[in-house]
């Protein structure tokens, strides 16, 4: 069921709207700039699908745009990730692995949301996600204190926030949805306490930094890829502010006791062994943010998408 081993979609999303800090949406032009593309072409042999754009989709954006249920800029970040799933959907239901850059975490409602759709049409299959973070961004609009949107794709895309508006997540189908089931958290460290709740009332799988501490990395990936089980597709989201703020410290909502690179690298390295990944998401990376540690964040992000493809296993 897997992509084509050399066959790359690559979508750049230039979108900070789901949350309140300038410069995220800068980061897939840095990523770009600093040689990924060259990269993931020379290096690793891909064939690169790419429009050549960094997407804002501001034409898809309106100007007026009033918080509902407390969410912040919800018609900006509904239609963006709209436009999104279609873009991820047309890559993944042509069989190519999707990477996308980002932009803040609300995008994964977009990319997932289209690899899920994809991945379900063309191979009959429900998708696992892994979500590298030290947040859950699991808030629905009622617990989340914020009401930035980055801190709820994944309440969203498994179905424990709904919204009827069309023009405010009303577009998201059951195919576009992901299952609770298999969703594995990676890396936690920073959770609200609706998010504790929601994780616990509906069995959510989670490894924290405490997990990871007692265990070692290597275990903890053990068991978060026995909880998948083999041969089911995957789509790794992977939050920059996982990795300690002392080797990414150019992003948003940076907390400290985070992931080591090594550990970073590792879990991308593991997934890339399953075979079975089938997307990518490198969100949150925001190069205005800690301007002498730009260029190691992004630096460390080129690094774990190599990783996630293989780059550094024999
Ligand atoms: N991220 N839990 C906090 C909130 O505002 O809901 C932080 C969310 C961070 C989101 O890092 O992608
Ligand atoms: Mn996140
Ligand atoms: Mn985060
Ligand atoms: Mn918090």
């Amino acid at each position: 069921f897997l992509p084509r081993r050399d066959d790359l979609g690559l979508v750049a999303v230039g979108f900070s709207g789901g949350q309140c800090k300038a410069g995220v949406d800068a980061a897939p032009m840095a990523l770009i700039e600093s040689g990924l593309i060259d990269q993931l072409k020379n290096d690793l042999d891909f064939d690169v699908t790419y429009d050549g754009q960094v997407h804002s989709y501001s034409e898809m954006i309106p100007a007026d745009d009033p918080d509902h249920r407390g969410m912040k800029k919800p018609r900006a970040v509904s239609a963006v990730t709209k436009a999104l799933s279609e873009q991820v959907y047309e890559h993944a239901s042509k069989g190519r692995f999707v990477l996308t850059l980002g932009g803040d975490h609300s995008i994964a409602i977009g990319s997932i949301g289209g690899t899920a759709k994809a991945i379900r049409e063309r191979l009959g299959r429900e998708i696992a996600v892994i979500w590298v973070d030290a947040h859950a961004d699991i808030n629905t609009p009622e617990t989340s204190d914020s009401g930035n949107i980055h801190g709820m794709p994944v309440a969203f895309l498994a179905g424990l926030a709904k919204e009827e508006r069309e023009d405010i997540f009303g577009w998201i189908q059951d195919d576009q949805r992901i299952s609770t089931k298999k969703l594995v958290y990676i890396g936690l460290r920073d959770i609200d306490r609706g998010e504790k709740k929601i994780l616990k009332e509906n069995g959510i799988r989670a490894f924290s930094m405490h997990d990871i501490d007692r265990h070692g990395i290597g275990r903890v990936m053990d068991m978060a890829l026995g909880w998948i089980g083999t041969d089911t597709p995957i789509h790794l989201s992977f939050d920059i502010d996982a990795l300690d703020p002392q080797w990414a410290p150019s992003t948003g909502t940076a907390v400290r006791g985070g992931l080591t690179l090594r550990e970073g690298d590792f879990i991308a390295e593991c997934v890339a062994e399953t075979g079975s990944l089938v997307a990518l998401d490198l969100v949150e990376v925001n190069p205005a943010l800690d301007e002498e540690g730009a260029y190691e964040t992004i630096r460390a992000g080129c690094s774990i998408i190599r990783c996630a493809l293989g780059d550094t296993l024999l």
